[in-house]
Formats: structure tokens, sequence, C-alpha cells
């Protein structure tokens, strides 16, 4: 069984799309075995896009992920990084099919509903740097 983060990011917040993103997953069969609502630090978020650091768009993204709470949920299955990443499309939202969240309720590249882990040293590293061990269940 794998382990994958995702993060419902503000503009799926604002819009009161976490159930529907949540269902999504429900429905693929993939079980959560952690979840918090939590407003994001920029000392977090540093290290979370630590390898976007150097990108011109950084500020703006660690900026945006801290404007409002967020949703963080780890979720299991099998092949689950892959599956999650599958449902999720592809980062701009503008390309993402219909019937993938961010192709369905996405905006760009930025305001794209969700995170999800990219592979498993990701996820595991997502897992300590948002959970503490009794928060996964
Ligand atoms: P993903 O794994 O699909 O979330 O995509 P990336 O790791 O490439 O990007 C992470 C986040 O950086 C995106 F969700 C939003 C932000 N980003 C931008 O704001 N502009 C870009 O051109 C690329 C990424």
């Amino acid at each position: 069984m794998e382990r994958t983060v995702i993060i419902v990011k503000p503009d799926g917040m604002e819009k009161n799309l976490a159930a529907a993103v949540l269902e999504r997953f429900a429905k693929a069969g993939l079980r959560l075995v952690g979840c918090k609502m939590v407003q994001l630090d920029e000392k977090v978020l540093r290290d979370h896009y630590a390898h976007h650091a150097d990108k011109p768009f950084f500020p703006e993204l660690v900026s945006y992920m801290r404007s409002c709470p967020v949703l963080v949920c780890i979720l299991e299955g099998d092949n689950v990084i892959n599956r999650v990443r599958d449902l999720a499309g592809p980062t701009d939202s503008k390309l993402a099919l219909k019937g993938t969240i961010r192709g369905d309720m996405g905006e760009d590249k930025s305001r794209n509903v969700i995170h999800a882990s990219d592979s498993p040293e990701s996820a595991q590293a997502e897992i300590r740097r948002f959970f503490k061990p009794e928060e996964v269940f």
C-alpha cells in the first residue's frame, strides 16, 4: 500500500470544493488516513516548494499558499501517487481534460485546486512535513 499527500489549495477552499475533491478520491477507492485544516506558514512553504525557489513565480506561490487555511490530507491505496496525479490532471488547469479535478474546477497554473505528491520520496517527505505521527491513522 502506497501513501500520498494532497492539499486543497486556497482557490479550492475559497470555492468550497474540499468535499467535492475528497469525493473523487473516495469514489476511486482511496482511503483517507490523515486530514487537517491548517494555515501554512512561510517556513513550511519554502521547504515544500524548495525545488521552485529560483523560479520567478516562487514569491507569489508562497504568498498565495499562505493566503487562507487549506486542507492537507494523506490518501492510501495501490499506486496511489500516480492515480491521484491522473485524477488531478496536469499543473496547468487550462490544459487539463474535463473529468479531471483541475480540468473541471481549476483556472490556471497557480489556481489549480490541489497539490499532489509527485513521487514516493516526496510523499514520504510531505507526510513528515505536514503531519505529526499521531495524526496519521
Ligand atoms: P504539480 O506537481 O502539478 O503541482 O506542479 P509543479 O510542481 O510543477 O508546480 C507546483 C506549483 O507551482 C503549482 F501548483 C503552482 C506553481 N506554479 C506556478 O505558479 N507557475 C508555473 O509556471 C508552474 C508552477
